[in-house]
């Protein structure tokens, strides 16, 4: 460490000397700040957000461990978060290895959460359990309180440093752990939390953890609001939640369970009249969003038994047979593991690379589902028919999409008439801007510079990516263009070698449509076209919130912040001149001018790449939000319409 740097620290610090190993920790906490998205993915939205989420899995694995029964989560006002639980509360004792309190280290030591202690069943998720010490650096402040031996242990940090020891501040009848924290605004670019993002997540936990009851509360001024979850039936009620608006197709949900060993698997599912399958897997509650072994076990076995039983009640003829996608078509399905060395691969790490699950899922599905339908042979005739329905309507979608296909526009060149192209014709420098609207779209297009933007335009209501087989995409006249015009196709034939743009930049309204908009996107993007998000390619296009004009002069602001520092540094010295603030009403209100000026010109344009994490958030609001029926969609609109300016999709 520098000289200089020592003597910060020693400065900020001046009732704590630093020996050896303090270094150290400070350097890794540093570390942590130096390097935010290797610890936490990013520090947008997605980042403040698993901060919380990090905080809660230390005491939701007391809650597995089977002390603790109740979780609350608050928004406080001014976005500090309080995590309350009532475990037995943070260890306080000196560890003989560090020669420090068991609370300190778990808050300033990389990794040690959850390490220490005695038995019980313990669970390693992802970041499971090692996040104390991330949330701590990342923190301007945070308090933790811990009652536990009839007193009450109090300890606090700024950015990862002790500014107060550890000490006793009262005494208590209960035991129990409370952490308070500030997310640092040095460290991320939002720190507004979004209630609702919040309560979908906590609710997940709550299903996971059958009879785990977990609270939230917001109670910022003017959105006061809470929910309070616990949820006997677990994963059962997942499906009954996720199917909520949708026509079963049999009127139970199956539920099979099985362990073996150190693992347990459990699953629960039920078919709706729907086409779309959603599947939700976890282990060790870690949504595991890019499948793995338990997932292949799942879809392995459910087609062997489907089929086997197709042939037992004669339903299949000897030679016929129905894919894994014909026996997931309309099915909701929730996939829970748990294990104890969990193995987490691929991109966003939320892939499950255990093969033992793979066993043991088609085990327990393969064995259960059997009974299961011999003993309810109504609900198996249902299903198989299903299928049978689903294998037949994609083996004649298959044969007109081939017809189709051969003089498909694709291989001919031709362009959507929906699109104004661009001059260059090296993808590496082509922008293209998906806009919504006829306006927006017209000031688009006189706006830009046609030598490298191209326009797409869309609007009405876009197809239901939730509703559509991927075959129907190729039919949908909202899709289609956007599939020409990028001139890769899509799904298992996409090729990214033939993109025409490496820029896609997303232009909507920074209001509920446009928020809508992008979901559906971003969604259609993960699941059709995924390497673009891989690859970066692609963006959301940031739009002014407010026009500022002092006499001849005019300005915009992109955040409420922005607005007010313009706002008085417009007036200067003159508190009593007039700055008229208009708010900007939406992309078409603006003419081509002040588009390009303020959200097109590469020069002055802010644009926010689009991650995977934010395309699996998007995806999921869409799987469970905005599924068949229209109703829940609205809700879900109207619920976030007073948050849609802070969605971080
Ligand atoms: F880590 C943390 F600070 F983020 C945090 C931990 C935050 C919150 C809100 C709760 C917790 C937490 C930790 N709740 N409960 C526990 N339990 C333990 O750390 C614990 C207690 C006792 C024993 C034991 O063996 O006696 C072992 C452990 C791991």
């Amino acid at each position: 460490m520098s000289e200089e740097k020592q003597n910060e620290l020693n400065t900020t610090q001046t009732n704590h000397e630093y020996g050896g190993s303090e270094i150290q920790v400070l350097e890794g906490l540093e570390a942590v700040r130096k390097r935010p998205g290797m610890y936490i993915g990013s520090t947008s939205e997605s980042g403040l957000h698993h901060l919380v989420y990090e905080i809660v899995d230390n005491s939701i694995d007391e809650a597995l461990a089977g002390h603790c029964t109740d979780i609350t989560v608050t928004i406080n006002p001014g976005n500090t978060i309080t995590v309350t639980d009532n475990g037995r509360g943070i260890p306080v004792d000196i560890q003989p290895q560090t020669g420090k309190p068991a609370l300190e280290v778990v808050f300033t030591i990389l990794h040690a959460g959850g390490k220490f202690g005695g038995g019980g069943y313990k669970v390693s998720g992802g970041l499971h359990g090692v996040g104390a010490s991330v949330v701590n650096a990342m923190s301007e402040w945070l308090e933790v309180q811990v009652h536990k031996n009839g007193e009450i242990y109090e300890m606090k940090f700024s950015r990862g440093k002790i500014t107060q020891e550890m000490k006793v501040v009262g005494k208590t009848d209960h035991t129990g752990t409370t952490v308070t924290f500030k997310p640092d605004p040095e460290m991320f670019e939002t720190l507004e939390y979004n209630y609702d993002t919040l309560h979908t997540r906590m609710r997940e936990e709550a299903f996971l953890n059958a009879g785990l009851r977990i609270q939230t509360v917001d109670l910022r001024p003017g959105q006061e609001q809470e929910d309070d979850m616990c949820y006997e039936g677990g994963i059962r009620e997942f499906i009954a939640f996720i199917n909520q608006n949708k026509a079963p197709v049999h009127p139970d949900i199956i539920y099979m369970a099985g362990a073996r060993e150190d693992s347990m698997a459990e699953i629960a599912m039920q078919y709706n009249d729907g086409y779309q399958e959603i599947m939700a897997s976890f282990a060790n509650n870690v949504h595991t969003a890019e499948g793995g072994m338990h997932e292949e076990g799942f879809r392995r076995a459910l087609t062997n038994v489907l089929n086997a039983y197709g042939k037992k009640i004669k339903l299949l003829k000897e030679d016929e047979k129905v894919s894994g996608e014909d026996c997931r078509e309309g099915l909701s399905v929730v996939i829970s593991v748990k294990l104890t060395e969990a193995q987490f691969e691929g991109q966003t790490k939320t892939k499950l690379g255990n093969s033992e699950m793979r066993t043991l899922v088609n085990a327990v599905v393969s064995e259960k589902l059997e009974i299961y339908l011999e003993e309810n042979p109504g609900v198996g005739k249902a299903i198989l028919e299903k299928a049978l329905m689903a294998s037949r309507a994609r083996e004649a979608a298959r044969k007109a999409r081939e017809s189709v296909r051969r003089k498909s526009v694709l291989e001919s060149g031709q362009m959507p008439d929906k699109l104004q192209d661009c001059n260059e014709r090296d993808p590496a420098l082509c922008e293209i801007y998906i806009v919504e609207g006829d306006s927006a779209a017209g000031s688009a297009i006189q706006g830009r510079d046609s030598r490298f933007q191209a326009i797409l335009s869309m609007w009405g209501k876009m197809l239901n990516v939730e509703k559509a087989r991927a075959d129907k995409i190729y039919g949908n006249d909202k899709l289609y263009p956007l599939v020409l015009g990028l001139g890769a196709g899509i799904g298992e034939e996409f090729n990214i070698d033939k993109l025409r743009y490496h820029k896609i930049i997303i232009m909507a309204d920074a209001d509920v449509d446009g928020a809508h908009i992008r979901t559906l996107l971003l969604t259609f993007f993960f699941r059709y076209m995924r390497p673009l998000i891989e690859r970066g390619y692609v963006y959301s296009a940031v739009p002014p919130l407010y026009k500022l004009t002092r006499g001849k002069q005019q300005r915009v602001a992109y955040s409420d912040e922005e607005r007010d520092a313009i706002s008085a540094e417009m007036r200067g010295d003159n508190p009593n001149v007039k700055v008229e603030i208009n708010r900007f009403k939406g992309l078409g209100e603006m003419d081509p001018h002040e588009l390009w000026e303020t959200t097109m010109d590469p020069e002055k344009r802010t644009l926010r790449r689009i991650t995977l994490d934010d395309a699996v958030a998007a995806d999921q609001i869409f799987t469970v939000l905005m599924g068949e029926e229209v109703e829940p969609r609205k809700d879900w609109i109207v619920k976030n319409a007073q948050y849609v300016s802070n969605l971080d999709f």
